[in-house]
């Protein structure tokens, strides 16, 4: 399939490294856990005429005219969300996971409160509450973590922090932390210090659809996402909420708006100007795309194929960060071992298995070096890869660990299996 035609005539430098790139993913594991792959559809509205269009505003009510085709773009996308999360109100039009949670600070928090959230080494978000992050400068960050030695969240360490410290919003959300989240008990938690709970939902949201992993909507005031990692769509972001606060009367008694109007009037005009239109097209494709039987059951695949990867690599005697998952995603535990995390994923990379360092509960060295590495199954799943595909990855990681010093040498050849499995796959949006 000749790819961009137009771009190869008229600038033949991006299109060369675009091309690259995109080789380059089909010929090597995407294991980095926040990463899938795009459909044709999502990628051909994502390059669509809608990035010449101005809409500041919303459906209804813009501050251009010629917007009434948008708005029902915008509608759709919109609809299409409420549909799959079951949620009362969303906003589509954040640029990104980092936007959307940063408009919900906005709406709900003022400078100096506290927000109650992982810290990045331990598994969260730069916008938790992490220190170098404005939520971290504008706010005050009380922080909670999976214990050391069972890498698991203590909901009931949580409940005394929070009741010690009394934060005004829980995050319960995480980038690298392989169990499910409980939010039942975060949400009973919320309710008896009157804080908001907000979950973050970026890297687990087509679990949710796909039924595997609890569902936050019932339970929290706001839950935020991005709209590519395993949802498949383009780079972007989306709020859901209730219409009402439960605290209006505690915390925003003079205020005429509800939660559902703060939030969006956080992210226009608060935070951003125009909505990428074009984005916003492509993540109403995507969503229309979730609401199938094909995406629930990847979404089944994908936590199937990290079971079954974890399992394989704990009988080659290879530790798992909490002993497995539930999840996308698992943390190789290399605490024991001379070699770095850094070192082992860099040594993944040249034979061929892209992933990303990081820190593992207890981890005693730098975040620069870590002892871990985080693996994720959705970009895999969405090549149609299965548990005997698994097999296969576990037996390459172990090569790696074997072959740690001598790794130049081994890396070519595990690199060529490597590209020989891929080319026998499908890729979305690249290879149908
Ligand atoms: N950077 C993302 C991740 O890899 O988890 C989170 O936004």
């Amino acid at each position: 399939m000749e790819r961009y035609p137009t771009l190869k005539t008229q600038d033949p430098e991006i299109y060369s490294l675009i091309n690259r790139q995109t080789e380059f993913e089909s010929s090597t594991l995407k294991m980095i856990a926040s990463e899938s792959f795009a459909s044709l559809a999502v990628l051909e509205a994502c390059g669509s005429t809608l990035t010449n269009k101005y809409a500041e505003g919303y459906a209804g009510a813009r501050y251009y005219e010629g917007n009434d085709i948008v708005d029902e773009i915008e509608l759709l996308a919109i609809g299409r969300a409420k549909k799959i999360f079951g949620c009362e109100h969303v906003n589509v039009q954040p640029c990104s996971g980092s936007p959307a949670n940063q408009a919900v600070y906005r709406a709900i928090l003022k400078p100096g409160d506290k927000v109650m959230g992982l810290p990045v080494p331990e598994g969260g978000h730069l916008t938790h509450g992490w220190k170098v992050n404005f939520s971290g400068k504008d706010y005050v960050q009380v922080p909670y973590a999976p214990e050391p030695t069972t890498g698991l969240i203590d909901m009931n360490h949580v409940r005394e922090i929070a009741l010690r410290e009394r934060p005004k919003m829980i995050w319960a959300g995480t980038t690298a932390y392989p169990r499910q989240l409980d939010y039942a008990a975060f949400a009973e938690i919320a309710r008896e210090i009157d804080a908001y709970l907000v979950a973050d939902i970026a890297h687990i949201n087509g679990l949710i659809i796909a039924g595997v992993h609890p569902d936050p909507v019932p339970f929290c005031d706001v839950v935020s996402s991005t709209s590519h990692k395993m949802l498949r769509g383009p780079r972007s972001g989306f709020i859901l909420s209730k219409i009402g606060d439960r605290y209006q009367s505690r915390y925003f008694p003079e205020s005429k708006l509800n939660l559902a109007q703060r939030i969006d009037r956080a992210v226009f005009p608060g935070l951003q100007g125009g909505p990428h239109l074009h984005i916003i097209a492509a993540m109403a494709v995507a969503f229309k795309e979730a609401d199938s039987d094909a995406f629930r059951s990847y979404g089944r695949q994908i936590v199937a194929n990290a079971k079954h990867l974890a399992k394989s690599l704990q009988e080659k005697g290879i530790a798992i960060a909490s002993g497995g998952t539930d999840t996308h995603l698992l943390l190789l535990d290399f605490r024991k071992e001379e070699f770095t995390g850094k070192d082992f994923s860099n040594a993944m990379a040249k034979s061929g298995i892209i992933a990303n360092f990081n820190m593992v509960p207890g981890d005693q060295r730098s975040p620069f070096v870590t002892s871990g590495v985080r693996l994720g199954t959705p970009a895999l799943t969405s090549m149609g890869m299965k548990e005997p595909e698994m097999e296969l990855v576990a037996n390459w990681i172990s090569r790696i660990r074997q072959n740690i010093n001598n790794i130049d040498s081994e890396a070519p050849k595990i690199r060529a299996e490597i590209a020989e499995l891929c080319g026998k796959h499908k890729i979305p949006g690249i290879r149908p």
